[in-house]
């Protein structure tokens, strides 16, 4: 028998969930940082077994973004729950609040099975945990409760073992060999993003995009050009850097990861252009891969 289905992964921002989907798929099927607010978009994480294809939803950190651009983070989380076999909201063990708790309570009458995940519990200790651990108890709705690490790899078969326990049968929705819905270009440009996330300090890494301008495939060569769009020509000054320093550094380790990716050399060049109300402007967010039309019915 061939199970498959689509599991949600929610939670606040920072906890863990990409880093989890890329985890159980076993790719890099999404970008991860130590800053909040990393993910932007609904990302499909597809784990293909010998008798199962489980798909999951990766989805924006829930916070209460302002912007048009927080509109559209929030709606890419709230639609991801819509007609999926699982939820799974992710918890980060060692900053578990209210929050976390009104937020598994909001899904105390939800049609499909609801799992609470604890993660990183290789950086909190018992003492800390046990008292989650007992207030989470009260919520009887919950399907189960699972304690892992997802950055070492720690208990990820329970959450498989968990989800083919309520996976209904059915079919590979995807081909078996595709590992995520997003092209090699959305890839890139996340790349682009992670490194200046990485790099950047501050407001910063929470104000740019990506824009990729050209990706020309040819034989022995991808040429990629990329803007990176950001919010104030302060801003500009730090992501070009000292003699364009920092704008080597990002570029030079997302061409490195690009082409590990691709299989093939990259030629990546990369440009700062200032765009002060680019969260804010609906069209120029739909060009950035983040409209709003989307989520209309
Ligand atoms: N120590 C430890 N760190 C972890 C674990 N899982 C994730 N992290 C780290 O937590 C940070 C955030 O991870 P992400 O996967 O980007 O978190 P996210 O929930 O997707 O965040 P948003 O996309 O912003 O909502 C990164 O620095 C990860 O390396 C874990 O099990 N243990
Ligand atoms: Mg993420």
């Amino acid at each position: 028998m061939f199970r498959s289905g689509f599991i949600a992964v929610i939670g606040k921002p920072n906890v863990g969930k990409s880093t989890l989907i890329n985890a159980l798929v076993g790719e890099k099927v999404a970008i991860t940082s130590p800053k909040p607010q990393t993910t932007r978009n609904k990302i499909l994480g597809i784990k293909n077994g010998q008798d199962y294809q489980m798909v999951f939803l990766d989805t924006p950190g829930i916070h209460n973004g302002k912007s048009k651009l927080g509109e559209y983070l929030k709606k890419s989380t709230e639609s991801a729950t819509n007609g999926v076999d699982a939820i799974m909201i992710l918890l980060d063990a060692g900053k578990v609040n209210t929050f976390d708790f009104d937020l598994i309570k909001s899904y105390e009458n939800s049609s499909v099975p609801v799992f609470v995940v604890v993660n990183k519990v290789d950086i909190s200790s018992y003492e800390k945990l046990y008292p989650v651990l007992a207030k989470l108890n009260e919520y009887q709705f919950v399907k189960e409760f699972l304690v892992i690490s997802a950055l070492k790899k720690r208990n990820l078969q329970e959450i498989e073992r968990a989800l083919l326990n309520i996976l209904p049968e059915g079919p590979a929705y995807f081909p078996t060999d595709q590992y995520t819905d997003k092209n090699l270009r959305f890839m890139a440009a996340e790349i682009i993003r992670e490194k200046a996330l990485l790099f950047l300090q501050e407001e910063i890494p929470h104000g740019i995009a990506i824009d990729i301008t050209t990706f020309k495939e040819g034989k022995n060569l991808i040429d990629i050009k990329a803007d990176i769009i950001c919010e104030s020509d302060r801003h500009k000054q730090i992501i070009i850097g000292k003699n364009g320093a920092m704008l080597k550094k990002i570029g030079t380790s997302a061409r490195e990861e690009i082409e590990k990716l691709v299989d093939n050399k990259v030629l990546l060049e990369l440009f700062v252009k200032v765009r002060e109300d680019w969260k804010e402007n609906k069209n120029t967010l739909s060009d950035l891969g983040y409209n709003l039309k989307e989520f209309d019915d």
